[in-house]
């Protein structure tokens, strides 16, 4: 049975080394916010589907094919023959500037639809993962997301929603009641320090306090190197970052949830699950990739021990 269920657009992207120029070198990689959770998850021992759409293209067959190779479940992905397979370019400007540049306007994973939830995976999973990336793709997307959540909430299925605003994709004005509707359904809200304000106003207190009185049962809040908080009814637990020499940030934020949703579904108490999901972005953002460096579950603990430059013989 599937525990966790994730909807939304997985790409190819294409990394470069320095500035994007002719001539220069790109490696081309799986991205998407929700496929990196899915593999986060799966690389943990944990069963959990992919839903979207892929252009039968190269990059879309080869989406699937490296999603299944990580053990995540695409029965439900569909193959769409009138879009072509998103990209996406990651442009190392300097060794602190990483620019994105995005190519899915119109793309295959854009069309995702509600018709193409698997209803029935979802009612019977432990978890619904969503991020805000989705609904900013198209009305489609976001009525599927809309659905996909009401599916599971109305299934008693716990639903998480990461914020990830992408300001390349639309505006906070664009994107807030878009995601405010969604959160009388959510159970569990996740944001950068920055991005809180696109769910909730005021301050971080005012904010968690107006999510906690919608429903909302945890939120948690990344603060990057300097760690991160998980607010409950019940008060607010911290955990600070694990020290590691971060080479790329990229996805260390999906780490960060796939940590958590992971936490949960072993049902760790609230310490110890925050504990988890910043340790999953320190294994992420010490790493190259979205997700190629994540820890399968004997590797989980060995960060915490690694000093710099050390060899484990
Ligand atoms: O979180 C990392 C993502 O930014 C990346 O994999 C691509 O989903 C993505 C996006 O839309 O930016």
């Amino acid at each position: 049975m599937t525990a966790v269920v994730t909807l939304g657009e997985s790409l190819a992207s294409f990394r470069s080394a320095g500035p994007i120029g002719f001539g220069q070198t790109l490696t081309p990689h799986l991205a998407g916010a929700e496929a990196n959770v899915a593999i986060g998850l799966a690389r943990l021992g944990h069963s959990v589907s992919w839903v979207g759409r892929v252009g039968a293209d190269p990059f879309g067959l080869e989406v699937l094919r490296t999603l299944r190779g990580e053990g995540v479940d695409v029965t439900a992905a569909v193959v769409d023959d009138s879009a072509a397979t998103g990209l996406m370019f990651v442009e190392q400007r300097t060794a602190d500037l990483s620019r994105v540049h995005y190519v899915r306007s119109g793309s295959a994973g854009s069309k995702v639809s509600a018709q193409d939830l698997p209803v029935e995976t979802i009612r019977s999973a432990s978890l619904l993962h969503v991020t805000g990336i989705t609904p900013a793709l198209s009305t489609e997307a976001a009525e599927a997301v809309s659905s996909a959540v009401a599916v599971a909430h109305e299934a008693g299925v716990r639903v998480s929603l990461d914020v990830n605003h992408r300001t390349r994709l639309w505006s906070r004005e664009e994107a807030s009641p878009v995601l405010r509707a969604l959160l009388p359904r959510v159970w569990q809200v996740v944001a950068g320090e920055d991005e809180l304000d696109v769910v909730a106003d005021g301050s971080e207190d005012d904010a968690v306090a107006a999510l906690l009185g919608l429903g909302v049962e945890q939120v948690a809040v990344k603060r990057g190197a300097a760690g991160a908080t998980l607010h409950t009814r019940e008060g607010r637990v911290d955990a600070d970052a694990v020290g590691v020499t971060a080479v790329d940030t990229v996805g260390a934020g999906d780490a960060f949830c796939a940590g958590l949703l992971s936490a949960v579904l072993d049902g760790a108490a609230l310490p110890e699950a925050l504990d988890r999901a910043v340790l999953l972005g320190a294994w992420a953002a010490s790493t190259t990739g979205d997700w190629t460096g994540l820890p399968t579950r004997p590797e989980l603990g060995e960060l915490l021990s690694v000093r710099p430059g050390e060899t484990h013989r």
